[in-house]
């Protein structure tokens, strides 16, 4: 079901007349797209639980079967598409003095969608990293064999991604909590708002008395502190949402 008529066109007019916007992206922004989900049904590859797989502990156990894992997701998103959610995040993008996109994805899309003033906060999954000299590349092909070698060194390369444990990038990280300090919009989309530092966000950015505007399919932890939560699809709710023209009915 669409939101009403009215909270959207109030939540649209706070998104247009703000100066300076954030967008905050999850997994369920592609979604739509075909990706699947973390937490959910959805994610499953061999009946395991994403959230085993992607920690530093299960890589450094068993390499080829979480390369296996990333060669199964990394096909899969080959044939995905962005959808109209990222198209509608990456059009404002242009529309405002102040913008930035932090995408806890590591997929691609929102790049394939034009997106450009955009944080990967999690990193990409297009990128690889040797573990012993530290060579980074974007190699989107398959890798003859798992797991993949470093061509400089030989050593193991890993998929250039955030797991659990890890920090989050410096460079990602500062730019996001300065956009967090500032903005006076934030939209949360299609995310379950439970992994850290990232589910902090609208917290931090309500409690300054900037406006949170959230749009998922379900409540999550960050609801209570939105000024505005829409329930439904971020393809089509997004659209609506971030429109330059005002949505009129016939
Ligand atoms: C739709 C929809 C549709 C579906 N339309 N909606 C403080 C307290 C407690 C714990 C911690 C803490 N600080 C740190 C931690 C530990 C940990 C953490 O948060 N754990 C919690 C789970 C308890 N965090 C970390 O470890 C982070 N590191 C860190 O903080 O480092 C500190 C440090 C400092 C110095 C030295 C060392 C460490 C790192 C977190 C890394 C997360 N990595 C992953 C994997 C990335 C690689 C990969 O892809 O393989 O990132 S986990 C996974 O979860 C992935 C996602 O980006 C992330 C978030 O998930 P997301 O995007 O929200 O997806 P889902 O599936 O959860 O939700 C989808 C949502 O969409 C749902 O709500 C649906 O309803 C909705 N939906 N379809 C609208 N069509
Ligand atoms: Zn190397």
């Amino acid at each position: 079901m669409l939101p009403s008529d009215a909270g959207l066109e109030n939540a649209r007019s706070v998104v247009r007349e703000c100066r300076s916007l954030c967008v905050l992206t999850g997994a369920g922004v592609s979604a739509e797209s075909g990706v699947p989900t973390f937490r959910g049904t959805g994610g499953l590859w061999r009946n395991r639980d994403p959230m085993s797989l992607a920690t530093p502990g299960a890589f450094a156990k068993d390499p080829k079967t979480v390369w296996e894992w990333y060669r199964w997701r990394r096909e899969l998103i080959r044939e995905c598409a962005p959808n109209p959610g990222h198209e509608a995040i990456a059009r404002i993008e242009g529309e405002k003095e102040d913008f930035l996109l932090v995408t806890q994805n590591v997929d691609g899309l929102h790049r394939l969608a034009g997106s450009r003033k955009l944080v990967e906060f999690h990193g990409s999954i297009w990128e690889v990293r040797c573990m012993d000299c530290a060579r980074a590349e974007e190699v989107r092909s398959d890798f003859p064999s798992l797991p993949p070698r470093c061509p400089s060194c030989g050593g193991l390369l890993r998929p250039g991604v955030v797991w659990f444990g890890e920090p989050i990038p410096q460079a990602a990280l500062a730019a996001s909590l300065s956009m967090i300090g500032r903005c006076e919009v934030l939209v949360a989309a299609g995310t379950s708002s439970v992994v850290q530092p990232s589910a902090s966000f609208a917290l931090s950015v309500a409690r300054r008395g900037g406006t949170v505007i959230e749009v998922n399919l379900e409540a999550t932890p960050i609801t209570e502190s939105a000024r505005f939560s829409f329930r439904g699809k971020t393809g089509e709710i997004l659209p609506l949402l971030l429109a330059r023209i005002s949505h009129q009915r016939p």
